[in-house]
């Protein structure tokens, strides 16, 4: 079975616990969970004025499709009060495909790899703690690569909860 890679991001409300609350909904829709990263302080990138992020990174296996998994997904921020209203804004949680094996697929509401992760401090730092040699099929550099030459420099920081 494939392992799928999933980057989960919270900055609104309990940001800890929206998170968890994603792994849960994830898992009671079939994604069988192998390994999750540290939970990481990231500094919000793209759209610069808004809190602060939560972000981490799963690797999973599942009998679902790349669709089925994009619905499931979904169903989970819902459930999880994602409001769609600012792209790439606030929100409780953002649960993104980052890779599915080694597939690529590239159609109008699902493209595989993730299109922006290689730039995203805030996916490889966690993804490079879990995955540091998986290899992703568009560059054919692997996770621990892309991070040495990612020209972002923002900051992702090890989150130490408060209690
Ligand atoms: N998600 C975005 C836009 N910017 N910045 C950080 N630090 N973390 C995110 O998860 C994030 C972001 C759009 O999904
Ligand atoms: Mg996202
Ligand atoms: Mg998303």
């Amino acid at each position: 079975m494939d392992s799928v890679y999933l980057a989960l991001g919270s900055n609104l409300g309990n940001r800890e616990e929206y998170l968890r609350a994603g792994i849960r909904g994830l898992a009671a829709r079939g994604v069988h969970i192998i390994r999750c990263a540290s939970l990481y302080s990231t500094e919000p990138r793209e759209v610069l004025n808004q809190p602060w992020f939560l972000n981490t990174v799963l690797e999973a296996s599942t009998d679902l499709g790349p669709d089925e998994l994009l619905r499931a997904c979904v169903d989970v921020e819902k459930e999880n009060r994602r409001v769609r209203d600012h792209s790439k804004g606030p929100r409780t949680l953002d649960i993104d495909i980052i890779f599915f094996g080694t597939r690529i697929i590239q159609k109008p509401d699902l493209v595989i790899p993730h299109p922006s992760f290689a730039g995203r401090r805030f996916v490889l730092v966690p993804l490079a703690e879990i995955a540091p040699d998986f290899t992703d099929p568009l560059s054919g550099n692997t996770v621990q690569q892309l991070l040495e030459i990612c020209t972002d420099h923002s900051s992702v920081v090890a989150y130490s909860p408060s209690r």
